[in-house]
């Protein structure tokens, strides 16, 4: 099912078991820690993730890198095909996703702007050309596993806060099955 200008103003309020309690307006759920439901889609390429460097207007974390495409579902579609959704909006690319682990996390951006998420982590196989909408991505780039692994420590303060988190649990997922592969 494909739906086009998905309403992405209203965020799923859940508790911590990912169970949905409400809505919430995406802004008033980031001006408090509301718990809410969000994904984070990393496309990869034999040993290569592609990263995403948000718009710099964005209403937080602009200008900073993360994975290929994070959103928030809009309760419209199965959460899959949400997601698959929101990433062709965000960079043109259709490509179907799995999600491999869920994390909550809350982080404070400032008085009043916070993430407090329970984000499904999502990956899937891609290859070949992006074309990036302006409004939300500033650029696009594939990063080599160890390169990424390099710059996470020595440049943290690039990446956004959920990215930090999720990437080196995704590294090591991605490792795991592409070894598996080798045997
Ligand atoms: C929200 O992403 C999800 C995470 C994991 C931070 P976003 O801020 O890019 O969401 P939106 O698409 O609503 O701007
Ligand atoms: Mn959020």
């Amino acid at each position: 099912m494909r739906k086009k200008n998905i309403d992405r103003n209203q965020v799923i309020l859940v508790d911590r078991a990912d169970r949905p309690v409400g809505w919430a307006e995406k802004a008033e759920a980031h001006r408090n820690p509301l718990l809410h439901r969000a994904f984070s889609i990393f496309l990869y390429h034999e040993d290569k993730l592609l990263i995403q460097q948000r718009a710099f207007h964005k209403y937080h974390s602009g200008g900073l890198w993360a994975n290929t495409c994070c959103s928030h579902p809009a309760g419209e579609l199965d959460l899959i095909d949400d997601a698959e959704e929101r990433l062709y909006e965000e960079t043109g690319i259709r490509c179907p996703v799995r999600e491999i682990f869920a994390f909550e996390y809350e982080h404070q951006f400032a008085d009043d702007l916070y993430e407090h998420e329970y984000d499904h982590v999502m990956v899937g196989e891609f290859q070949g050309q992006f074309k990036i909408n302006p409004e939300e991505v500033a650029a696009m780039r594939w990063i080599s596993f160890s390169d990424l692994e390099q710059e996470l420590v020595q440049d943290p303060g690039t990446f956004a806060p959920w990215f930090l988190i999720a990437a080196p649990r995704v590294l090591a997922y991605l490792r795991e099955c592409s070894s598996n592969l080798d045997k």
